[in-house]
Protein backbone atom coordinates (compact mmCIF):
# COMPACT_ATOMS: atom_id res chain seq x y z
CA UNK A 1 0.00 0.00 0.00
CA UNK A 2 1.47 3.33 -0.91
CA UNK A 3 1.42 6.31 1.42
CA UNK A 4 -1.21 8.21 -0.52
CA UNK A 5 -3.72 5.38 -0.30
CA UNK A 6 -2.91 4.85 3.35
CA UNK A 7 -3.59 8.53 4.06
CA UNK A 8 -6.84 8.44 2.15
CA UNK A 9 -8.00 5.41 4.07
CA UNK A 10 -7.09 7.13 7.32
CA UNK A 11 -9.19 10.11 6.24
CA UNK A 12 -12.08 7.80 5.45
CA UNK A 13 -11.76 6.04 8.80
CA UNK A 14 -11.80 9.41 10.56
CA UNK A 15 -14.81 10.55 8.60
CA UNK A 16 -16.61 7.30 9.35
CA UNK A 17 -16.17 7.85 13.06
CA UNK A 18 -18.11 11.12 13.01
CA UNK A 19 -21.87 11.43 13.22
CA UNK A 20 -21.93 11.85 9.45
CA UNK A 21 -20.65 8.32 9.08
CA UNK A 22 -20.84 6.69 5.72
CA UNK A 23 -22.57 3.56 6.81
CA UNK A 24 -22.22 0.90 4.21
CA UNK A 25 -25.30 -0.99 3.40
CA UNK A 26 -28.77 -0.75 2.07
CA UNK A 27 -28.24 1.38 -1.01
CA UNK A 28 -31.80 1.18 -2.21
CA UNK A 29 -33.44 2.09 1.08
CA UNK A 30 -36.04 -0.50 0.12
CA UNK A 31 -37.39 -0.77 3.62
CA UNK A 32 -38.35 2.42 5.40
CA UNK A 33 -35.81 3.53 7.93
CA UNK A 34 -36.64 2.40 11.44
CA UNK A 35 -36.76 5.32 13.82
CA UNK A 36 -34.99 4.53 17.06
CA UNK A 37 -34.69 7.34 19.63
CA UNK A 38 -31.61 5.74 21.16
CA UNK A 39 -29.80 5.96 17.83
CA UNK A 40 -30.54 9.61 17.12
CA UNK A 41 -27.37 11.65 17.08
CA UNK A 42 -27.53 15.44 17.25
CA UNK A 43 -25.54 17.26 14.57
CA UNK A 44 -24.80 20.89 13.80
CA UNK A 45 -27.79 20.95 11.46
CA UNK A 46 -30.31 18.99 13.50
CA UNK A 47 -31.11 15.35 13.96
CA UNK A 48 -33.10 12.45 12.59
CA UNK A 49 -36.78 13.25 13.04
CA UNK A 50 -39.50 11.12 14.54
CA UNK A 51 -41.83 10.13 11.67
CA UNK A 52 -44.76 10.46 14.09
CA UNK A 53 -43.96 14.10 14.73
CA UNK A 54 -43.77 15.37 11.15
CA UNK A 55 -45.12 18.94 11.08
CA UNK A 56 -44.49 19.62 7.41
CA UNK A 57 -43.95 17.55 4.28
CA UNK A 58 -41.84 19.08 1.54
CA UNK A 59 -41.80 17.51 -1.90
CA UNK A 60 -38.54 17.88 -3.77
CA UNK A 61 -37.92 16.80 -7.34
CA UNK A 62 -34.50 15.85 -8.70
CA UNK A 63 -33.77 15.90 -12.41
CA UNK A 64 -30.99 15.14 -14.87
CA UNK A 65 -30.47 18.86 -15.48
CA UNK A 66 -28.78 18.67 -12.06
CA UNK A 67 -31.36 20.71 -10.25
CA UNK A 68 -33.53 20.29 -7.20
CA UNK A 69 -37.03 21.77 -7.40
CA UNK A 70 -37.56 23.65 -5.16
CA UNK A 71 -33.94 24.49 -4.43
CA UNK A 72 -34.70 26.86 -1.59
CA UNK A 73 -36.83 25.89 1.40
CA UNK A 74 -37.54 27.55 4.73
CA UNK A 75 -38.47 25.67 7.89
CA UNK A 76 -39.12 26.58 11.50
CA UNK A 77 -36.55 25.79 14.12
CA UNK A 78 -37.51 22.69 16.11
CA UNK A 79 -39.89 21.50 13.44
CA UNK A 80 -39.74 17.96 12.10
CA UNK A 81 -39.87 17.93 8.33
CA UNK A 82 -40.42 15.07 5.95
CA UNK A 83 -38.75 15.49 2.58
CA UNK A 84 -40.30 13.33 -0.09
CA UNK A 85 -37.66 13.24 -2.77
CA UNK A 86 -38.61 12.15 -6.24
CA UNK A 87 -36.14 11.27 -8.96
CA UNK A 88 -37.54 12.42 -12.30
CA UNK A 89 -34.33 11.60 -14.13
CA UNK A 90 -32.75 8.58 -15.76
CA UNK A 91 -29.73 8.37 -13.48
CA UNK A 92 -29.29 7.89 -9.73
CA UNK A 93 -29.66 11.04 -7.67
CA UNK A 94 -29.49 11.62 -3.96
CA UNK A 95 -30.36 14.23 -1.41
CA UNK A 96 -27.86 14.73 1.36
CA UNK A 97 -28.60 17.26 4.10
CA UNK A 98 -25.82 19.02 5.95
CA UNK A 99 -23.91 22.13 6.81
CA UNK A 100 -22.17 23.82 3.91
CA UNK A 101 -18.87 22.54 5.30
CA UNK A 102 -20.05 18.95 5.79
CA UNK A 103 -21.48 18.83 2.26
CA UNK A 104 -18.19 20.08 0.78
CA UNK A 105 -16.19 17.53 2.76
CA UNK A 106 -18.53 14.71 1.87
CA UNK A 107 -18.30 15.73 -1.79
CA UNK A 108 -14.48 15.49 -1.66
CA UNK A 109 -14.71 12.02 -0.13
CA UNK A 110 -17.11 10.91 -2.85
CA UNK A 111 -14.55 12.01 -5.45
CA UNK A 112 -11.89 9.87 -3.80
CA UNK A 113 -14.19 6.92 -3.25
CA UNK A 114 -16.83 7.14 -5.98
CA UNK A 115 -18.08 3.62 -5.32
CA UNK A 116 -18.56 4.38 -1.65
CA UNK A 117 -22.03 3.43 -0.54
CA UNK A 118 -23.51 5.19 2.37
CA UNK A 119 -26.83 5.29 4.10
CA UNK A 120 -27.67 7.61 6.93
CA UNK A 121 -30.63 9.49 8.34
CA UNK A 122 -29.63 12.72 6.59
CA UNK A 123 -29.59 11.26 3.09
CA UNK A 124 -31.78 9.54 0.54
CA UNK A 125 -30.50 7.78 -2.57
CA UNK A 126 -33.20 7.59 -5.16
CA UNK A 127 -33.26 5.45 -8.26
CA UNK A 128 -34.77 6.82 -11.49
CA UNK A 129 -38.54 7.04 -11.28
CA UNK A 130 -38.59 6.33 -7.58
CA UNK A 131 -39.06 8.36 -4.42
CA UNK A 132 -37.20 8.45 -1.13
CA UNK A 133 -37.70 10.12 2.21
CA UNK A 134 -35.74 12.00 4.82
CA UNK A 135 -37.36 12.83 8.15
CA UNK A 136 -35.33 15.51 9.84
CA UNK A 137 -35.73 17.79 12.83
CA UNK A 138 -34.00 21.11 12.36
CA UNK A 139 -32.94 22.00 15.90
CA UNK A 140 -30.72 24.93 15.02
CA UNK A 141 -31.36 28.16 13.22
CA UNK A 142 -29.17 28.96 10.25
CA UNK A 143 -28.55 28.20 6.62
CA UNK A 144 -27.93 24.64 5.59
CA UNK A 145 -27.66 22.76 2.33
CA UNK A 146 -28.93 19.74 0.55
CA UNK A 147 -26.92 18.35 -2.32
CA UNK A 148 -26.59 15.45 -4.70
CA UNK A 149 -23.12 13.98 -4.28
CA UNK A 150 -23.20 11.58 -7.19
CA UNK A 151 -19.99 12.20 -9.16
CA UNK A 152 -20.13 15.57 -10.91
CA UNK A 153 -23.65 16.46 -9.80
CA UNK A 154 -22.74 18.80 -6.94
CA UNK A 155 -20.16 20.50 -9.16
CA UNK A 156 -22.84 20.95 -11.84
CA UNK A 157 -24.94 22.87 -9.34
CA UNK A 158 -27.11 20.15 -7.84
CA UNK A 159 -27.43 21.88 -4.52
CA UNK A 160 -30.19 23.58 -2.56
CA UNK A 161 -30.61 25.71 0.52
CA UNK A 162 -32.54 25.17 3.75
CA UNK A 163 -33.12 28.23 5.88
CA UNK A 164 -34.07 27.47 9.47
CA UNK A 165 -35.59 30.33 11.43
CU1 LIG B 1 -27.76 13.97 -8.87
Amino acid sequence: MNTKIALSLTALALAASTSLAFAHGDEEHAAPRKYDTSKVEPTEFGQEGNPKKVAQTIKVDMADNMRFTPSDVTVKRGETVKFVVHNDGKVLHEMVLGTKKAIAEHSELMKKFPEMEHADANMAHVKPGRAGEIVWQFTKAGEFQFACLQPGHFEAGMVGKVTVR
